[in-house]
């Protein structure tokens, strides 16, 4: 039984692997969609793709959600437009390098928290208002391991992902007393594309985190998701920490052979 058929679910980070799976499967849910990331093409093609498979609406935007005037005048146009969503997915989020802190550029530094941080707060405030409003509203803050244990080297990304687990429970207690519900999603490994960016295109080295392990797809992440927003109104799933089989905790990750 799907709770959220004929509801508007948007999804920041849309493009590829977990945002992906997670339009085609709360599509498979019955919800209309809004799709963002920067890559169009990207975009027009997963909503051509879910349209002929399924009868949601889908609605598509270029949008970077580090440009805060772009977020909110898209947001506004939404309201405008009758389009408020009742879902809201912050999935938007990035790895940028892995240095040392010591040795860490500023530059990977502020793309990191302008998209981690600063995009998934703009995203926030532009649509937590209308659901505090409507008394009816469901955001979803996809986090990481990341945001539970460090690692070295990951420094200000763990950084970035601590702090989305502090908004997130921040979040719930300035909606307590309305029905509108807040919750993360914490996946160690998957297996997307945020290697590959994090190490600028390095596949050798992108491919060598999941190498010898079963890591999660975006499909497994998009699931759980599908499972957070179907619960029924009075139940809030505030927080969730899924891993591969193959791992544990940050540090403890089987690989054949290891
Ligand atoms: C990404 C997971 O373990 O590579 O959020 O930091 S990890």
């Amino acid at each position: 039984m799907s709770r959220i058929k004929g509801k508007l679910a948007l999804i920041t980070g849309a493009s590829a692997g977990i945002g992906e799976a997670c339009a085609k499967q709360l599509a498979r849910d019955g919800a209309n969609l809004i799709l963002w990331a920067r890559r169009k093409k990207r975009l027009a093609d997963l909503a051509s793709e879910i349209t002929d498979e399924s009868g949601v609406t889908v609605d598509i935007a270029s949008i970077d959600i580090r440009d805060h005037e772009l977020v909110f005048k898209e947001a506004n146009q939404l309201r405008v437009n009758g389009l408020s969503p009742d879902i809201v997915i912050n999935n938007a989020g990035m790895g940028a390098g892995m240095s040392l802190m010591q040795e860490g550029k500023v530059e990977d530094w502020n793309r990191m928290i302008d998209t981690n941080v600063k995009g998934l707060l703009f995203v926030t405030r532009a649509f937590l208002p209308d659901m505090v409003e409507r008394d009816h509203g469901h955001l979803v803050n996809i986090g990481s391991i990341a945001g539970r244990q460090v690692y070295p080297r990951g420094n200000v990304y763990n950084a970035t992902k601590y702090a989305v687990q502090a908004l997130t429970e921040g979040t719930n207690l300035d909606v307590l007393g309305t029905k509108v519900r807040v919750s993360s999603v914490n996946p160690g490994l998957v297996e997307t594309e945020f290697s590959l960016v994090r190490f600028d295109g390095d596949e050798a080295r992108a491919e060598a985190v999941y190498e010898g392990l079963d890591a999660l797809r975006g499909q497994d992440v998009a699931e759980v998701v599908s499972f957070v927003v179907n619960a029924p109104p009075h139940m809030n799933v505030a927080d969730v920490l899924v891993f591969s089989t193959d791992q544990r905790s940050i540090h403890h990750v089987h690989r054949n052979g290891s």
